[in-house]
């Protein structure tokens, strides 16, 4: 169905949820709710992704007790390749995207291979996590995240001793994602972690920011989170996962070895060679506000997995 915009509104200045929240308005008005229902058209397309309502999660120990961000700045400034390069690109390009019927394949060294549908992973146990978010690019925020820890998944297919990464590979719908004409990065997005890494409980699967599903911008229906390295290690949108022996060579290592590491753990003593990695701008603000913090505050949970690395080397 095609909905027109308010007269007088810019594109840029919906954001998902306001968007959602006027289309549901606009069908309770034209009494099509009911009428999309009655017909079974009430469909996970429509009502799957963009603010649908998540409930009855709990929260977690393991959140900051830092003011989260709003859900308009969360989901306002984003960085998601596939739609476009501009922070504001993937809320305004992000409207095709189709987070439904979603699959997510996992394979490699496991006892027992298997491809979850998005509604299976609904049902693992959802906790909220409001973790400080922290981009290479020297900006921060706080979100609340709802979702479970990826070592859930990993219980369920049994990795082998030869599982020593997790690769995570982001979906390509080139109809509905204008930034993958762009050769931008090595396509699909592949992100990897070591196995170690990835069965922290602070490492996660997220399905909702706030109470709602993930907005499209935000990795839609289910991204990794992984709160003490730089953003971009939080691969969005995922489609399959992949145990292997190998340290996988993940997209930004592809683009830019020299600038982007393998481990990109969040560290204010090792600069981006074109910039400083000391402090960070907490948006929404013009100039740096805060201290960059050693594994971005979250060292007690995580700086034993790197004993005896030189984190310099390890970058
Ligand atoms: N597939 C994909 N995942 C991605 C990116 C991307 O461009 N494509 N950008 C990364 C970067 S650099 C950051 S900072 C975070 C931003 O997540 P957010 O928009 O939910 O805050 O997503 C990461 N995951
Ligand atoms: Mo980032």
């Amino acid at each position: 169905m095609l909905i027109k915009r308010p007269a007088g509104i810019k594109p840029s200045e919906i954001t998902p949820y306001d968007f959602y929240r006027r289309r549901r308005e606009f069908m309770a008005s034209a009494g099509l709710l009911a009428a999309a229902g009655a017909s079974g058209l009430l469909s996970a397309e429509a009502f799957g992704q963009d603010g649908a309502k998540l409930s009855g999660f709990r929260k977690s120990s393991f959140s900051t007790s830092e003011k989260p961000n709003t859900f308009k700045d969360i989901s306002s400034y984003n960085n998601y390749y596939e739609f476009g390069t501009d922070k504001s690109d993937p809320a305004e390009l992000a409207g095709k995207f189709k987070a439904r019927p979603w699959t997510v394949k996992v394979s490699g060294e496991v006892k027992k291979p298997r491809t979850f549908g998005i509604e299976e992973l609904l049902k693992f146990p959802l906790e909220e996590r409001i973790y400080r978010l922290r981009c290479v690019e020297a900006w921060s925020m706080v979100i609340p995240w709802v979702g479970f820890e990826f070592n859930q998944i990993a219980k369920q297919v049994e990795p082998t001793s030869k599982a020593k990464f997790v690769e995570f590979v982001t979906v390509m719908q080139p109809e509905t994602m204008p930034g993958l004409r762009y050769p931008v990065l090595n396509w699909p997005y592949l992100e990897g972690l070591r196995i170690d890494e990835a069965m922290h409980p602070l490492t996660l699967m997220a399905v909702g920011l706030y109470d709602q599903m993930l907005p499209s911008q935000n990795g839609a229906p289910i991204r990794l989170v992984v709160p003490w390295k730089y953003g971009f290690k939080s691969a969005k949108s995922i489609v399959e996962i992949r145990f292997v022996e190998k340290q996988p060579k993940v997209a930004w290592e592809v683009a830019n070895s020299s600038e982007y590491g393998f481990y990109s753990n969040v560290n204010p003593d090792v600069d981006h060679p074109r910039w400083s990695q000391k402090t960070e701008k907490r948006l929404p603000a013009f100039f740096a506000n805060h201290k960059t913090e050693m594994f971005n505050g979250y060292g007690d949970q995580v700086a034993k997995l790197y004993a005896g690395m030189d984190l310099k080397k390890f970058y």
